[in-house]
């Protein structure tokens, strides 16, 4: 059996990047044979920069609602909430202690988002440590995530081989990132050189999963490309164009080189029109599910249902790592 792990934050704007480099994944994997998927909305990892207590609320509800219309089964997999289970907090701690400040300060994310503040909360720094405890907790063999997370997920290999070799090499499985190749990394539609983000200030930056037809058409058509006007996959000198094929790509699984034949001679307008179409096709059946999803009424029993059976796995692994530090009685 395969135990699988991922989580995504309640943060809003869920976008085709999450969508394409992570959920698509977590679909994919919980069909596989003799798997065990956890897909968690990490709601404790939010509070790492200030949140509206009501908007939490809310985007959490949004989110696990968004796992189900992506196709997440909570028969097959297990869905919840991260602060339903307390031995996430409990483990972060006790891998906080085994952390060194040094490898933290070195995480880019952490690097991106203290970068020009005079101050910032610890959390922002001690995040990769209580995501380790996530995926430690649930004796995880894989990590289905975009690339943006590959840092986090060798922090938490280090992490989990280090008390190991302390505390007795069965305390934690060491767990392994699966990344996608077209999905990895969605770039920003206007700064095809940054991360497609939620928190971006340009709402054309990004398609979000809830996007109308008409917002997608705006955001794909104004996509920054460059003058040379082919349809070619160059990352390096054609950032722009190569991104909107990676989308159309991950998307339709045709490969950059179907699409490069295909668009031949074509220029960037009949492409782009096309992979609006493309978008909307895939995003409004996302859309009609999530809409009922949302509004059930049985919502929030599948979450505190998933919760406890989380809670039965996270409350066994802690149990373990404390006896083997020999924290409690
Ligand atoms: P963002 O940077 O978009 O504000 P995030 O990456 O900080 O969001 P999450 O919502 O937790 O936070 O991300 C959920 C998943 O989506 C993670 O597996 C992450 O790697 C993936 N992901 C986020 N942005 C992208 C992207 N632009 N391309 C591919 N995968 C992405
Ligand atoms: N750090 C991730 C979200 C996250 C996660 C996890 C992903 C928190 N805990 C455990 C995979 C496994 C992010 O910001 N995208």
């Amino acid at each position: 059996m395969k135990r699988i792990f991922s989580g995504v934050q309640p943060t809003g704007n869920i976008h085709i990047g999450n969508y394409l480099g992570a959920l698509i994944q977590f679909v994919e994997l919980q069909d596989e044979k003799d798997s065990e998927c956890l897909y968690c909305v990490v709601d404790e990892h939010a509070i790492t920069v200030p949140q509206d207590p009501k908007e939490l609320r809310q985007h959490i509800l949004d989110v696990a609602s968004l796992y189900m219309a992506v196709g997440i089964d909570p028969k097959k997999s297990i869905v919840f909430v991260q602060s339903s289970v307390p031995a996430h907090a409990e483990l972060g701690w006790i891998l906080n202690c085994c952390a060194n400040t040094g490898e933290l300060f070195r995480m880019t994310q952490f690097k991106a988002k203290s970068q020009g503040k005079e101050s910032v909360g610890a959390g922002l720094l001690t995040y990769p440590v209580l995501m380790a405890a996530d995926i430690l907790l649930y004796d995880v063999d894989v990590v289905p995530v975009g690339n943006d997370q590959k840092q986090h997920i060798e922090l938490t290999r280090d992490l989990a081989i280090r008390v190991n070799s302390h505390y007795g090499k069965d305390t934690f499985v060491v767990p392994d990132g699966r990344f996608l190749k077209a999905g990895a990394r969605i770039m920003a539609l206007d700064d095809p050189t940054a991360k497609m983000s939620k928190s971006a200030k340009n709402e054309h930056s990004r398609i979000s999963l809830l996007d109308p037809p008409s917002k997608i058409k705006k955001s794909i058509m104004r996509a920054t490309t460059d003058s040379e006007g082919s349809v070619r996959f160059d990352i390096e000198n054609k950032p722009g164009i190569s991104n909107l094929m990676n989308i159309y790509s991950a998307f339709t699984g045709k490969t950059v080189q179907e699409l490069e034949d295909e668009y031949a001679g074509r220029g960037y307008g009949d492409f782009k029109k096309d992979l609006v179409e493309v978008t909307v096709s895939a995003l409004s059946p996302i859309q009609e599910r999530y809409n009922a999803i949302r509004n059930s009424d049985g919502l929030i029993d599948v979450l505190r249902e998933g919760g406890e059976r989380a809670d039965a796995i996270a409350k066994k692994t802690l149990k373990r790592v404390q006896d083997r530090f020999g924290l409690g009685l």
